[in-house]
């Protein structure tokens, strides 16, 4: 049974930055009700009504995987591990983005699977092999018709994107040859829970994982998780390592030791959801009541990048350009446009925070340590960082 725990209000496509505003745009821009519920049979978290995917891998996808030096080094390492731990013949990866962590393989080793068209036009550029199209059984048969088996099928940030999960896994089961493994990696509900992160719910992130969720669903497509990782990356991410009933690999102590830690924090328990919504609600609230104290003395307060999870904080906490004069963002082709559902200009960060700044709201938390570094002179003048998790607060030098 599916039970609501959490109401995130009228949110907007988070891909959906406009490029002007005016009466007519604003008229047309597409809203839906962001609720979120907790699954008592599979223990999977999901959003209650997920948006049409073509609404939201488009041609004009806007987020770029390579824009951060962490994930870039988060890439690279994997696709090494992986290499040393299951020396794959034949890889290919869901979701490719702009090719962060193909470009590790050498081109005849990897095929790329990526919906979004401007995005697949990319590495087709780089010369991967690439499948403008989303992962289903219809894809993996048509795969498997051309290349054979794979060794390897990799995922980052993809597959908690697609609303059937059972279809991911049956095309994965089609797809892998007898030893050959699916390791995928998302944002953890378990993190989200004790960094209070609600933004990592949004139209895209249409479920948040646990082991305890994956276990089960993986079953229904014949196969198993025989080992996992909790990562840093995201704001605390897991990645799973999955093969078919039948393979050679034994399971790690790490998945045991993982489901106990699961049960002790509750994630098989709707009222610590339940909780976890209360804490939502003042994180909010705090929040405001920061805002406001800072607009009353006359400072000026901007975001540091107009990410995906920040729409959710802006929608659900109705912070527009009354607190926020405008973010800015390295991606360049959100830069000139505005933020869906609050309409917040976007700008280049033209050598970092300008002088006249006081506060910078970090929409892009998950990258606290490389924006640091990079921003040593704003806080040095005295300047501060707004972060809403674990607990509202301020970061200065
Ligand atoms: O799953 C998803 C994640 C991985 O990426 C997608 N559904 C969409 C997107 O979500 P997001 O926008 O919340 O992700 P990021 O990677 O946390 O976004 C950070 C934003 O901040 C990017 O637009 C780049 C920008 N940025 C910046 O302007 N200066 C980032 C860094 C590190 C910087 O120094």
């Amino acid at each position: 049974m599916k039970k609501i725990f959490l109401n995130l209000l009228k949110q907007p496509i988070t891909n959906s930055y406009l490029t002007k505003i005016n009466n007519r745009v604003i008229k047309k821009e597409f809203f839906y009700n962001l609720s979120v519920v907790y699954n008592t049979d599979n223990h999977l978290v999901s959003l209650s009504k997920p948006v049409n995917p073509k609404m939201q891998f488009t041609d004009k996808y806007a987020h770029r995987a390579s824009q951060s030096l962490t994930m870039l080094k988060s890439f690279k390492k994997i696709s090494k591990t992986l290499k040393k731990r299951f020396k794959p013949k034949k890889a290919l990866e869901i979701g490719s983005n702009d090719g962060v962590f193909l470009k590790n393989f050498k081109k005849k080793e990897i095929i790329a699977v990526e919906p979004c068209l401007n995005l697949a036009r990319i590495t087709k550029r780089k010369g991967y092999l690439t499948y403008p199209e989303f992962w289903t059984k219809k894809l993996s048969k048509k795969i498997l018709k051309k290349h054979k088996g794979l060794d390897l099928i990799y995922s980052a940030n993809t597959i908690c994107h697609i609303p059937n999960l059972k279809e991911v896994f049956d095309a994965i089961s089609i797809s892998l040859n007898d030893n050959g493994v699916f390791v995928f990696e998302d944002p953890y509900i378990g993190s989200v829970l004790k960094m209070n992160s609600y933004d990592q719910f949004y139209d895209e992130h249409v479920h948040l994982f646990s082991l305890l969720s994956i276990s089960k669903l993986v079953k229904k497509s014949k196969l198993r998780i025989f080992d996992v990782d909790l990562l840093n990356t995201h704001g605390g991410s897991i990645r799973f390592y999955v093969c078919k009933n039948n393979s050679k690999f034994n399971i790690s102590k790490r998945v045991l030791n993982l489901k106990t830690k699961e049960i002790k924090q509750g994630l098989n328990k709707f009222r610590t959801y339940l909780k976890f919504a209360k804490r939502v609600k003042k994180s909010k609230d705090d929040l405001l009541k920061l805002l406001k104290k800072i607009k009353l003395k006359g400072k000026k307060i901007i975001s540091y990048g107009a990410s995906y999870k920040s729409a959710t904080i802006f929608n659900y906490c109705n912070i527009g350009t009354e607190f926020i004069d405008y973010a800015i963002d390295t991606t360049k082709n959100k830069q000139g446009k505005f933020t869906p559902g609050k309409h917040i200009p976007i700008k280049p960060p033209n050598g970092g925070i300008k002088d006249n700044v006081d506060y910078a709201f970090l929409g892009a938390w998950n990258f606290v340590n490389e924006i640091k570094k990079k921003e040593k002179f704003f806080l040095k003048r005295g300047g501060k960082f707004i972060c809403h998790v674990p607990k509202v607060k301020l970061i200065g030098f």
